[in-house]
């Protein structure tokens, strides 16, 4: 009985002394941080491709406000796909992106370790540098517009286990750039030279094909569908490459496509992207045929000052200069 009390207090004692010591110490835990437990912290899945989509809140408000063109408002397109750039300039595990109208999708490398696959870190970092970025460079693609409020974005997280999930995943937001956009260039001119009210453009067009809304282009408007801008059909596509710079040293580019990616040949062409292999040399188009049927205007090359004050390169293959 007495041994036992004695090895009671000696313990108790150590206890204090270590209680004390450990409050004394930087590190210590106070007795508040067990409410760490109560924060969610879930991790993507091993071996899935990872796709972080960030889409406009309530972007229809948000491009009245700012009176972009309709349906597609040029400035306003590349200016997402500049806010894009700048995610994959840091983010270096972003193997391909794909954007259309208020939306971006960020494919990240399937076995990236980055912040240890944990979830929040990813889809709150993509999104929020997408939208700083967007409103960083806003002066520059609306210069002499203001920024009357600023915008936000949504975003979640997507998990692939297979290739063929992906592509099909990237395809369905492709095949919905193309069905958009058909139906908004239809109902726009219907309501903008046709001088139907909305409702009435609704109307004609509800339940219609997309053969029935070509028609209507073709014969109500003189518009080719097909000869409408390949960025407003297609969608913007980013992808790496090694470019040789100056002095013919290769350096990773950013290359922005405006290009099929639901076909196979896209993937044929661009095999290191799903099969994780390092980057590819970049082919300027009329050296490998890669021109697809859009009139591409000649690839250029611009340099960017990244967030770190480094430089970049991004090689514009066919569509408008980001500036
Ligand atoms: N005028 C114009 N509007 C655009 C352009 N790009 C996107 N939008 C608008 O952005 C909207 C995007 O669609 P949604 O994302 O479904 O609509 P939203 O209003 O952003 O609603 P939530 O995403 O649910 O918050 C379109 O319906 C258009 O109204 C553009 O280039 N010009
Ligand atoms: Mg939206």
């Amino acid at each position: 009985m007495r041994s036992n009390a004695f090895v009671g207090i000696i313990c108790r004692s150590v206890l204090s002394v270590s209680r004390r010591y450990f409050s004394l110490t930087p590190m210590s835990k106070s007795k508040f941080e067990y409410v760490k437990e109560f924060e969610l912290d879930s991790k993507c899945l091993p071996n899935c491709w990872i796709v972080v989509r960030i889409d406009g809140r309530n972007f229809s408000k948000f491009c009245d406000t700012h009176r972009f063109v309709k349906p597609n408002d040029v400035a306003a397109l590349d200016l997402m796909n500049r806010a894009a750039i700048t995610v994959m300039e840091d983010f270096k595990e972003i193997v391909l992106a794909f954007g259309q109208s208020d939306e971006y999708s960020f494919v990240f490398r399937k076995d990236t370790e980055l912040y240890k696959r944990r979830m929040p870190k990813l889809l709150t970092n993509v999104n929020s540098l997408f939208a700083s970025s967007y409103v960083f460079h806003w002066p520059r693609y609306f210069a002499g517009k203001e920024l009357c409020y600023p915008p936000s974005f949504d975003a979640r997280i997507a998990l692939y286990p297979t290739d063929k999930n992906l592509r099909d995943y990237l395809s369905w937001r492709q095949a919905d750039v193309h069905i958009n956009n058909l139906y908004n260039t239809c109902f726009w001119n219907l309501v903008l030279k046709g001088h139907l009210t909305p409702k009435q453009a609704e109307e004609r067009l509800r339940g219609t094909m997309a053969s029935h809304k070509n028609e209507i282009l073709f014969t109500q408007f003189k518009i080719n569908y097909n000869n409408e801008p390949a960025m407003f059909r297609k969608g913007t596509t980013l992808i790496r490459k090694l470019v040789s710079d100056n002095t013919g040293k290769l350096k990773s580019a950013i290359i922005l496509l405006v290009d099929d990616i639901i076909g196979d040949r896209f993937w044929k062409e661009n095999p290191e992207i799903i099969g994780l292999k390092s980057m590819a040399t970049y082919q300027r188009p009329n050296q490998t045929n890669n021109v697809n049927n859009t009139a591409p205007s000649s690839p250029s090359a611009i340099g960017h000052t990244t967030n770190n004050g480094s430089s970049s390169q991004v090689i514009i293959v066919n569509s408008n200069q980001v500036k």
